[in-house]
């Protein structure tokens, strides 16, 4: 049909993937999301949209410059959102060349195919940038000119993504841009990010199903917020009439410990906080019990601690508003939704525990 909007979003099953395909949907776009063959379907994400007519998949590896012209090819997409990547900064540490492949290299395989395809007139393309570009930060709040000092393999590789985003920009006068997003969390977050592990482990201990939490640095600062309000910017930032890039955050900042305590709040539990560093504990003031403790395991080899995000830009040009959800809400709808969660587990709940025990233990970060 002539005019009409294809999106191809890559890491489709993904936390963002997943709430873009619904926006996109809406919006009347045919969405294309990737993703990758797997031993276990891990699509739980998107199982409410297979099957819908406008909603396809697509079989493409970011490491794979084959799969992705193949995909190119027969979608001729008119807007690309890139999201796929090895997203978690502390396993980045452990597969640095597999996170540089897929988050530096893996861009440059979209823009090059996009080009050898002869899209590059006709497809834009959006590029997941991040706050973890700014690392051991030179600034604070971070808007779109402060410089970048990226601070794990994972940053380093984003960093080439961005460059090469603006690269081709420049050179080839494409449609494509970055979206530098702060942390964006929400009852889709992968378990293993700090917030989503605070808020199963809030909701399994008040439901007596783990006896406590292990953490790391609990002093880390970070600009959270909503991933479903975020997905709306990857959107706009394809509409503007020029290609530009922008810092997407709310403008608030909490720490690991202010999640921990509104987390433990929601559910009837009010932490106290005592001792320091590798000696800190979270207590339950009512009964004294320590429900948090600070493990080594979860420290990373550099970490970013200081992430607050300038969201003037993107106010003012994409009209979008940073705080329409806030903190304690966001806190609130994914302690929420995993104190429905928990209690719902039944017969999985067995292997869910297992996992739970591991993440306890530290042996799956
Ligand atoms: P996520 O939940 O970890 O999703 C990542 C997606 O990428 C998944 O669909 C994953 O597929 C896919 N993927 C990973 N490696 C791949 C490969 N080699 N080939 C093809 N697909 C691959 O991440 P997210 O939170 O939605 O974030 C989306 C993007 O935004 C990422 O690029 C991330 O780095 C960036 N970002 C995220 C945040 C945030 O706070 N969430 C902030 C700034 C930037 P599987 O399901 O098969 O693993
Ligand atoms: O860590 C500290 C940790 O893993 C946040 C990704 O989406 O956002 C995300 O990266 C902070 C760090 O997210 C634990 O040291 C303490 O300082 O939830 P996180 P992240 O590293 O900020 C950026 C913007 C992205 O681009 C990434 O793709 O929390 N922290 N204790 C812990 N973190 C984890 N994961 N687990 C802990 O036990």
């Amino acid at each position: 049909m002539a005019n009409k909007n294809i999106a191809l979003i890559t890491g489709v099953t993904g936390q963002d993937g997943s709430y873009l395909s619904e926006f996109l949907l809406k919006k009347g776009y045919d969405v294309h999301g990737t993703i990758r063959r797997s031993s276990v379907d891990f699509r739980e994400r998107i199982a409410h949209l297979e099957g819908l007519p406008n909603f396809h998949l697509h079989y493409v590896d970011m490491s794979d410059s084959m799969s992705i012209i193949q995909v190119l090819r027969k979608v001729r997409p008119t807007e690309i959102y890139n999201l796929a990547a090895q997203s978690h900064v502390q396993v980045s540490f452990d597969s640095p060349e597999y996170t540089a492949d897929v988050d530096a290299v893996g861009v440059l395989r979209i823009l090059e195919g996009v080009r050898q395809c002869g899209l590059e007139d006709t497809c834009r393309i959006y590029q997941a940038s991040t706050s973890e570009l700014y690392g051991k930060v030179e600034e604070v709040p971070q808007n779109e000119n402060t410089p970048f000092h990226p601070y794990s393999p994972y940053a380093v590789a984003k960093l080439y993504g961005f460059w090469i985003v603006k690269e081709y920009r420049e050179a080839y006068n494409m449609y494509c841009c970055s979206g530098i997003l702060f942390n964006h969390e929400s009852e889709r977050r992968g378990e293993t990010f700090v917030t989503r592990k605070i808020s199963l482990a809030a909701a399994r201990i008040k439901q007596g199903k783990q006896e406590k939490l292990y953490l790391g640095n609990l002093s880390s600062l970070r600009d959270w917020g909503y991933a479903k309000d975020y997905v709306e910017c990857m959107w706009l930032i394809l509409q503007q009439e020029k290609p530009e890039d922008f810092v997407i955050a709310t403008g608030v900042q909490h720490s690991v410990r202010d999640f921990c305590y509104y987390a433990f709040k929601r559910v009837g539990i009010e932490l106290e906080f005592t001792g320091e560093g590798i000696d800190e504990k979270g207590i339950d003031k009512a009964t004294g019990r320590v429900l948090i403790e600070v493990s080594k395991d979860f420290y990373r080899p550099t970490d970013v601690v200081n992430l607050w995000g300038d969201p003037t830009k993107a106010r003012a040009k994409l009209g979008w508003n940073p705080n329409t959800t806030g903190f304690q809400e966001l806190v609130n709808l994914m302690v929420d939704h995993d104190m429905a969660k928990v209690a719902g587990e039944g017969a999985a709940e067995k292997v869910r525990m297992n996992l739970a025990e591991f993440l306890e233990k530290g042996i799956v970060k």
